[in-house]
């Protein structure tokens, strides 16, 4: 049956492709099979993933508002365009960059991730975009460079949230720098090979798949790499709860919930929680002899 143009969702023209590649062998498995990573944990390609509108009509994003079902309407007319993104701190060459001038340069590829909240729900989101440390490695990072602070955008006229006192804004997130540099490690620009929605955190955000969503990071204006760690905004306002790191660990419960399980939007049973959310083969070894009772 043929259909219009018009009627295709970008969704269903993505599944679609997905489907012509084979759906465990795709595009995905190929991009991330291309830097070396093997195995079912390498992305969450045999998954599948969160409609459009599971991903577009849930959403963490305290600037506009700590309720996810009315983030989606309340972001609708933040404005993503033009954006300026500033890379500076510890490196050789800081730099500003465009949007359009982030695509020339970075080739975009396609990764489906697992997204873990801390909150105990999840999804599988086929996100869009390039390797952090593509990003970091043209700015060149000097030798006192040890972590990479992340600031969202402040704009309070835009952001309703910001006018509230939630959280510190702008928003802050942070990396140790090897961590950033991880191939796993992406910043987004798009969604099902659409441009990112508003509420997803456009026109930049990361996703660091083996860490909860908090990590991830929308609306990013500027990237500084730093000699210390930086102070998060959840750090800043629950230190006991949200550790620097982050990392998704079903041994290490939230002061006021268990980690072992969680939620997938759309399904009703639990499922179990895996240890860097299913991504340990890859990134284990980061945090080789480190106690991750303690760093959280
Ligand atoms: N700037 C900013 N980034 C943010 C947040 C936020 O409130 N502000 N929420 C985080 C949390 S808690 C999660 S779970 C994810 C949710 O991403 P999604 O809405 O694309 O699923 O965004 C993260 N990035
Ligand atoms: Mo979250």
């Amino acid at each position: 049956m043929l259909i219009r143009p018009s009627e295709v969702t970008p969704e269903r023209v993505w599944q679609e492709r997905r489907s012509l590649l084979g759906a465990a062998a795709g595009a995905v498995a190929g991009a991330v099979a291309g830097l070396g990573l093997h195995g079912p944990a390498a992305g969450a390609e045999t998954e599948r993933p969160n409609t459009l509108e599971q991903i577009g009509r849930y959403n963490n994003y305290y600037e506009f508002s700590s309720n996810k079902e009315v983030v989606w309407k309340l972001a609708e007319d933040f404005k993503p365009a033009p954006w300026t993104l500033v890379v500076e701190g510890e490196v050789e060459r800081p730099r500003s960059w465009a949007i359009d001038e982030l695509h020339r340069r970075f080739a975009q590829e396609d990764r489906v991730y697992r997204l873990r909240c801390v909150e105990g729900w999840s999804m599988v989101v086929p996100w869009r975009g390039f390797a952090l440390a593509e990003l970091l490695k043209e700015s060149r990072p000097n030798s006192r460079a040890k972590y990479v602070e992340f600031t969202s955008v402040l704009r309070p006229a835009e952001m309703i949230g910001q006018r509230l006192a939630t959280l510190r804004w702008p928003y802050t997130e942070g990396l140790r720098i090897d961590e950033a540099m991880h191939p796993l490690a992406l910043v987004v620009t798009g969604l099902y090979g659409q441009p990112l929605p508003n509420q997803n955190g456009a026109p930049l955000r990361l996703a660091v798949p083996w860490k909860y969503g908090f990590k991830s990071i929308k609306a990013i204006a500027r990237i500084r790499l730093l000699e210390t760690a930086p102070v998060s905004s959840w750090m800043n306002a629950a230190p006991s709860e949200y550790g620097f790191y982050g990392n998704v660990n079903p041994e290490v419960p939230h002061p006021r919930w268990t980690q072992k399980r969680e939620v997938r939007i759309g399904e009703v049973a639990k499922r179990a929680t895996l240890p860097f959310n299913g991504y340990a083969d890859q990134v284990a070894s980061l945090y080789a002899g480190m106690d991750l009772q303690q760093h959280f």
